[in-house]
């Protein structure tokens, strides 16, 4: 076997020729990434921010007459941004530098709209100059979204407001330093405030907005910065905005079918196998249901395994992932997304800790059974720059790592050698478990980055069977790791018939629980599948990792009576027969009544038989866009559905800001009709929504 070919990542695509002593490196697979793709694409994992004007009104899209005083954070540490991201293991920030309502979050020469003419700093403040800084003092990399459609700017739909957008790419690109992407919102046209002219503008996506030109401005100022938009022309969109591609995902596409707003975006998730440029995909979503921050979304930041499950889905599936996170109207990262962005890394530290793959013995063989010129060593030294690679015109070959004692795995994380192009279209990975081969998962492309997650096995051998390729194959790195179980408490959840659900993410975690109140131990109930509580009762759960003996602490849920027997005998308005969406112990199912009425609207629900009543529970609807929640209440009780007595009323305090479930205690009533009344809601009308109406009884 020939010397390892070793080649700068930078220069390998043009080197083609090699000392004597080393192996020619296979001919490029064209398309191929540029310098500037190719540093982006060791980026990875990095943060969106939006700040603006949306933040200090409580909306996604400003109309864009909103005043410049109306900007006025009153805490805002740039700093703090960019430690979290940072500590968060993130490697830049990307700031909606204007976002489609045109304020612009510096002193601009090219509007009055901008923050000089906000009461922040007293109009002396220059935020996109304070996060390069902060950006810069945290070793992060720096980029801006700017919004092509401007809804303030009275020359919008014009060749002048062209001109504008040009300048103010100029300014941002000049004036802070190194800019690192550049980001193009596809959003275009429609209505606006438009300098007072409040009407809808329509402009051609393709021609208005003179992309040649924006992008040669990035070209000459930034040459190093990637341009992003729906079809970059460097990195693209990946066709959702819940931050995944699909598990076949090419960084190549036909990238001249594209264009913004191009109506074809779904081929985003996968790419072109026949791509002509080389044009990867960044997964952009946000930590919360929005991309500005509202305090009604406080109770709604991704969870750990949500998170983790985007992570896995983007960067695992040969994309970048851009994490958004809604500063809010103090200027600062809110605590819980803090928590959530540090907990993802700790867990991604942890699931990334010890590459066995560095101990085991790596051997490579040709279809037909030949070993490779190139060293199979080169997928597990640890060194990006190194690769393995089948001869000319070898697209099959199966590459084996060998453990000195069987050893447990549990991810595999592969790497082509993306300078000379993506070729991998299909493998089989494999695990030699007790002196037989198992098969572990069977996938389609690999491309910069791919990481499998399976159950964990005790394997003395693990290998990769590369079935088909655009080339010969091309791999720098091949990683195995062992991570640890996720072990976060149980979520417990009960139908309408009252069968309960304790549901953990990972199934190599066991749950006990208790439904006498005390604190479950190893030798309490363990779940195995779901109960029925028809009656008011308190289960309380651990999760507990048999790995190193490791448990959750405890989380408690009260469940009163199953509402199996219940049925909604009558609502004001709406459709009747959706109605048991709001007592079908769901609480993201809502159900609404007719909108624009303008009365107050109630609903009656038979309980099925009488019950001593000591309260009632709302939950609001949980929707991203939330509608009709009820703001202050009646509640009564009836044993025959014509007598009523009223035993409740009052003010859900908050609730639009906080829509959690509220918990209203009344004096014991016997009944069994109960009726939800609202007198107000939020909202320019009376149509009201309903997420989970539940009650409370006595228990003997
Ligand atoms: C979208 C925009 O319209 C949203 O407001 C947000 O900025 C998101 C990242 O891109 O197209």
């Amino acid at each position: 076997m020939k010397n390892s070919v070793f080649r700068s990542f930078w220069i390998a695509t043009l080197a083609m020729y090699t000392s004597c002593s080393q192996v020619a490196p296979p001919v490029p697979v064209e398309p191929i990434p540029s310098a500037r793709q190719l540093a982006w694409q060791q980026l990875g994992y990095y943060a969106f921010i939006h700040f603006n004007m949306n933040t200090f009104t409580n909306m996604e899209w400003g109309t864009g007459g909103e005043s410049p005083a109306q900007f006025n954070p009153t805490e805002l540490d740039a700093g703090q941004w960019a430690k979290v991201a940072k500590d968060a293991g993130m490697k830049g920030i990307i700031i909606t530098a204007k976002h489609h309502d045109g304020f612009c979050l510096w002193p601009t020469k090219t509007t009055e709209h901008s923050v000089k003419n906000s009461p922040w700093k007293n109009g002396r403040g220059d935020l996109i100059k304070d996060l390069s800084e902060a950006c810069r003092a945290n070793g992060l990399k720096f980029g801006i979204y700017l919004s092509p459609w401007d809804r303030n700017n009275a020359a919008y739909g014009t060749p002048e407001y062209v001109s504008i957008f040009q300048e103010q790419l100029r300014e941002l690109l000049t004036n802070y330093g190194d800019i690192f992407e550049v980001w193009f919102d596809g959003a275009n046209g429609g209505s606006g405030y438009y300098g007072g002219a409040n009407e809808t503008r329509k402009i051609d996506n393709k021609t208005y907005y003179q992309w040649d030109t924006a992008i040669a401005i990035v070209r000459e100022l930034q040459p190093n910065a990637v341009i992003f938009s729906d079809g970059g022309p460097d990195v693209r969109w990946v066709g959702n905005e819940e931050g995944w591609a699909n598990e076949t995902n090419w960084s190549t596409m036909r990238r001249d079918e594209i264009y913004p707003g191009w109506p074809r975006y779904i081929e985003l998730r996968s790419g072109h196998e026949n791509g002509t440029h080389w044009l990867p995909a960044e997964a952009d979503v946000s930590i919360r249901p929005g991309w500005y921050y509202h305090a009604a979304e406080d109770h709604q930041v991704k969870s750990l395994p949500q998170l983790l499950d985007i992570y896995y889905k983007s960067v695992g599936r040969n994309a970048s992932l851009l994490l958004n996170i809604p500063v809010d109207m103090r200027g600062l990262i809110h605590e819980t997304d803090v928590r959530q962005l540090l907990a993802l890394h700790d867990q991604l530290q942890k699931d990334f800790k010890i590459d066995v793959a560095k101990n085991t013995r790596a051997s490579a063989t040709d279809v037909r059974g030949n070993s490779t010129e190139f060293e199979a060593a080169n997928v597990n030294d640890a060194t990006p720059e190194t690769y393995w690679a089948t001869n000319d015109g070898v697209t099959e070959a199966t590459i084996t790592l060998a453990f000195a004692a069987p050893t447990e795995v549990n991810r595999i994380l592969l790497q082509e050698y993306i300078p000379l192009g993506q070729r991998i279209k299909a493998f089989i990975v494999e695990a030699e478990v007790a002196g037989e081969w198992k098969e572990i998962d069977r996938q389609t492309t690999v491309g910069y980055k791919r990481i499998l997650r399976f159950a964990s096995v005790k394997a003395t051998k693990i290998r990769v069977r590369f079935l088909e390729a655009k080339g010969p194959l091309a791999l720098s790195n091949i990683e195995l790791f062992r991570a640890p179980n996720l072990l976060i408490p149980p979520q417990i959840t009960r139908n309408r018939e009252g069968m309960v659900t304790l549901s953990v993410p990972d199934k190599a975690v066991i749950v006990y629980y208790t439904l006498d109140g005390s604190k479950p131990t190893t030798a309490s109930v363990k779940y195995d599948r779901p109960f029925l509580i028809q009656t008011p009762t308190t289960v309380t759960a651990i999760s507990y990792d048999p790995l190193d003996s490791s448990e959750t602490s405890p989380i408690r849920r009260y469940f009163d009576i199953a509402k199996t027997d219940w049925n909604v005998v009558s609502t004001s308005s709406g459709k009747k027969s959706d109605a048991f969406k709001l007592i079908d112990g769901d609480p993201d199912t809502f159900w609404a009544t007719d909108q624009g009425v303008t009365e107050p609207q109630e609903v009656v629900i038979d309980l099925g038989k009488e019950y001593l009543l000591t309260g009632f529970t709302y939950w609001p609807i949980q929707e991203r866009y939330p509608f009709g929640i009820i703001t202050n209440y009646e509640f009564s009780v009836s044993i025959n559905n014509v007598s009523w007595k009223k035993v409740a009323q009052g003010e859900f305090g908050n609730i639009e800001n906080h829509r959690i479930e509220q918990v209203i205690h009344f004096m014991p009533t016997k009944g069994r009709y109960i009726k939800l009344k609202a007198i107000k809601v939020a909202g320019s009308d009376f149509t009201t929504s309903f997420g989970e109406i539940g009650v409370l009884t006595h228990s003997e």
